[in-house]
């Protein structure tokens, strides 16, 4: 019987009494599958051979090297062995996010006695064969990593880097109704700040559309080597500081058993029976008004509880010093040897495990059945439940472009009319991510078919917000980027659309989510999921508003340089190559796609035809911008990457072609960065022969980029003479300012492009250097312009190609 089945017969109350009761006998499973999945993780951190101690235990049945982390893992395992109880009882899905992901080796353990580790990877069968195997491969060469990991099943949140689990947890549930994600925060990661700013995920989440989360404070009371701040807080004030966040606490305390399982089944059925209410009100249209109080517990259990309790007359159990191996010298310490056979034996392993090493029948007891199992949850292989975007036909947004640079036109808005049908067609499985920019990143057309998701209070002064909006905006890039992850890897699709410098904040987010797609993409039973797309906008060089804090194009740094399997990174100069671009990522799987666009009023280069080709390629010449007239062998190539940079290299090429005819300049546009490097270091690098035609083999190339110019130098490494390439870029000159003053401090004008493209050309025509001259005067000019006016020079502000030749 599934959980919405109770709602339907009214069964709820009786289920949730036998919940909170467990029988001795369920008591006896319960905690025969938690002393089992110990044994597991202690086998896992230690031992290679000897695996079900049918001997006496020998320093070769020791691992040379002993890596894991066991402080934190009883813990979640008994989490782990009360959760599929509640799931057998309640027919609940659930998905299990381990914050403390170092604990990896339980959730292994928890897998292998649930027998999807086995289905998984057949070769580590549930058997004492398997459990050798399951040993001898965990923190080893060849093997799986110590953390909760991409190849661990049931899992989409490694818990590495500290600080995400509430965040994944919560996108998991985003419209995702029937899915419980209960979330095991450690109380060191609970000191973080994306993990501080993520309780206020419940201001967000509808119980009539999502799911829930129930998060679990793990309140071991230390870190690696210290105490955790809410570990030494008086009990009182923890509990105060979470019902300000808006929850209902419930505690658990203790190390005695059975008394912690009843303690804990008592909880989580309080727990499961408010969730149930929250929902059934919120789905039958009784709920009253506001957010509602969800229930969260505080478990408080000694670090390393179940192992020993001191090691060489030092407290061990309860202390930091159980974080990793508590017990190191085992190899060559006989004493430390011994005390492993015997802790390793407090757990029964002969009751646990049968003859040929399988789980006992009482230890399967313990375990749900078929997808219910956490470790089989189709939720955490979110790729299987995808369905496609329901995508409108993006030209329908295009910017009618008569000729290039003549019409301007806020390229983001044109996207979020695309955005906003896109919500209209998918109620069910799109979302925008946006840290309170959506309509300052000109997005807001959105707002015609949904409101910003709201749970707390509204008034009248309040736009487009709502508990039924599906629009996601808080104040949180972690917030945002890590809803998106959750809601990803879950098998839904979405963007997160934040200002370029301050994705600097979540960079470390992209950055890991990139690993994780890395690794997913080498494991076949891992069905690829939507990409998490992020949109830079409010870009470096027009942060009008904004001054240098706000002018960072950092992130592409970061995205260049992961895998090519994952990284993708556009700078559409114009809105019908962003609509394209955008068509194009919202369709991908599995990459991390960066579009970099600014939003203010900029000129349309191409129509949306030509600018479908120009995107499919990736990366072009624009004939009509240069005056090389498909030669092959122009005197300098003027390229650019990026939009204001682009609009300087098109009026840089105009001032050259004017002033300067007999110079031969060619001009190419990219807009697919990742076409840049060889194909050997990314899929998309064009062929030799493709770059060759662009770029030449030996003509000196100008680049005006968008970000940072050493990304360039690197993506270029490798092409013919690479030293030819000349980039301009984002050289950390800013301030609040005018846009063009802004590429004139970063020295990548139309004006310094020109100088670059004589001091570099292969031949000097005459006139180069007056053009020089008239170059310096004209940045003179500007800069006693800008300081005058306060603005730029009007033929610069107003600049449209062709007029250059009006001004003389
Ligand atoms: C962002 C981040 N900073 C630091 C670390 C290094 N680190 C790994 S485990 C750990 C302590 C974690 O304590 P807690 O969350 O309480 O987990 P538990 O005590 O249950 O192991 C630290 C600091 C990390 N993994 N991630």
């Amino acid at each position: 019987m599934s959980a919405s089945d109770l709602d339907r017969t009214g069964d709820v109350d009786r289920v949730v009494a036998a919940l909170a009761a467990p029988d001795e006998d369920e008591v006896r499973a319960l905690d025969a599958w938690w002393r089992a999945c110990n044994y597991l993780t202690i086998g896992q951190i230690y031992l290679q051979g000897n695996p079900l101690l049918r001997e006496e235990l020998t320093p070769e049945h020791i691992k040379p090297r002993l890596l894991g982390h066991w402080g934190t893992s009883p813990g979640l395992s008994f989490l782990y062995a009360h959760l599929s109880r509640l799931v057998r009882h309640t027919g609940q899905q659930a998905l299990y996010l381990a914050g403390p992901g170092h604990g990896g080796p339980a959730l292994v353990a928890a897998g292998w006695l649930e027998g999807a580790y086995s289905e998984t990877y057949p070769a580590v069968t549930r058997d004492g064969a398997g459990m050798q195997r399951l040993f001898r491969q965990f923190s080893t060469p060849g093997g799986i990593p110590s953390h909760v990991s991409v190849p661990t099943p049931g899992s989409i949140h490694e818990g590495g880097e500290l600080g995400y689990v509430l965040v994944h947890a919560f996108g998991a549930v985003m419209d995702n109704p029937d899915l419980l994600a209960l979330a095991v925060v450690g109380d060191g990661e609970a000191e973080t700040g994306p993990l501080e700013g993520s309780w206020k995920g419940i201001s967000f989440l509808n119980p009539a559309h999502d799911g829930a989360v129930l998060p679990v404070l793990h309140l071991n009371g230390a870190k690696i080597s210290g105490p955790t701040v809410l570990g030494r807080k008086p009990p009182e004030e923890v509990r105060r500081l979470f019902e300000g966040h808006g929850y209902e606490v419930l505690e658990v305390e203790g190390d005695d058993v059975p008394g912690m399982h009843l303690r804990l089944a008592a909880v989580l059925a309080i727990a499961w029976a408010s969730i149930r209410r929250i929902q059934q009100q919120a789905r039958s249209g009784s709920a009253p008004a506001g957010r509602p109080r969800w229930p969260m517990v505080v478990l408080r259990t000694p670090k390393g509880w179940t192992g020993p309790q001191q090691v060489d007359g030092v407290q061990v159990t309860g202390t930091f010093r159980s974080h990793q191996v508590p017990l190191s010298g085992v190899r060559d310490n006989p004493e430390h040897l011994a005390v492993l056979e015997q802790w390793l034996r407090s757990y029964g392993p002969d009751e646990l495990f049968g003859p040929d090493g399988s789980p006992s029948a009482l230890v399967l007891s313990a375990n749900p059945e078929g997808d219910l199992r956490m470790s089989a949850s189709p939720h955490a292989n979110g790729g299987l439940l995808t369905r496609d975007l329901d995508l409108p036909d993006h030209r329908r947004y295009a910017v009618d472009v008569p000729a290039p640079a003549t019409v301007r036109a806020e390229s983001t808005r044109r996207l979020g009319e695309m955005l906003r049908d896109t919500y209209a067609a998918n109620p069910d499985r799109f979302r925008l991510f946006c840290p309170d920019e959506t309509n300052s990143n000109r997005l807001g057309a959105v707002f015609e078919v949904s409101d910003r998701a709201f749970m707390e209070a509204t008034t009248p002064a309040d736009v487009a917000l709502s508990p039924s909006g599906r629009v996601m905006e808080v104040l949180s890039e972690h917030s945002c980027h890590g809803w998106l992850e959750g809601y990803t890897l879950t098998g839904r699709h979405g963007m997160f659309a934040t200002y370029e410098a301050f994705a600097m904040v979540s960079a470390s987010q992209t950055v890991q989510h990139g690993k994780w797609l890395q690794e997913a993409s080498k494991l076949p039973w891992r069905a690829p999921v939507p990409s998490l797309n992020i949109l830079l906008t409010s870009t470096a060089w027009r942060n009008d508003h904004n001054g240098f804090s706000h002018q960072g194009p950092g992130l592409l740094q970061n995205v260049i340089v992961q895998r090519g399997e994952v990284s993708r990174v556009y700078l559409p100069p114009d809105a019908n190559c962003l609509l394209s671009v955008a068509d194009h990522c919202l369709r991908s799987r599995s990459y991390i796609n960066v579009i970099v666009i600014d939003k203010q009023p900029q000129l349309q280069w191409l129509t949306m035809d030509q600018a479908a080709e120009h995107c499919a390629r990736g990366a072009g010449v624009w004939e009509w911008a240069g005056n090389d007239d498909g030669r092959e062998d122009p005197d300098v190539v003027l390229a650019c990457a990026g939009d204001v940079v682009t609009m300087e290299t098109v009026a840089a090429a105009q001032i050259l072609r004017e002033r300067l005819p007999s110079l031969r300049v060619r001009v190419v546009n990219v807009v697919d960065l990742m076409t840049l490097p060889r194909r050997r270091d990314h899929p998309h690098g064009m062929s030799d022969t493709q770059f060759s035609e662009l770029f030449t083999d030996r003509a000196d190339v100008v680049f005006a980029f968008h970000g940072y110019p050493g990304a360039v130098h690197q993506l270029v490494h490798g092409r013919p003479h690479a030293d030819r390439f000349h980039v301009r870029g984002f050289v950390e000159e800013g301030t609040t300012t005018t846009p063009f003053d802004m590429v004139v401090r970063n020295r990548a004008s139309r004006f310094h492009l020109v100088m670059d493209a004589i001091n570099n050309a292969r031949r000097t025509p005459p006139g180069a250097t007056d053009l020089k001259r008239w170059c310096e005067d004209r940045l003179a000019e500007h800069e006693a312009y800008v300081v005058e006016h306060l603005e730029d020079l009007p033929e610069v502000r107003d600049w449209v190609l062709g007029d250059w030749a009006a001004e003389g």
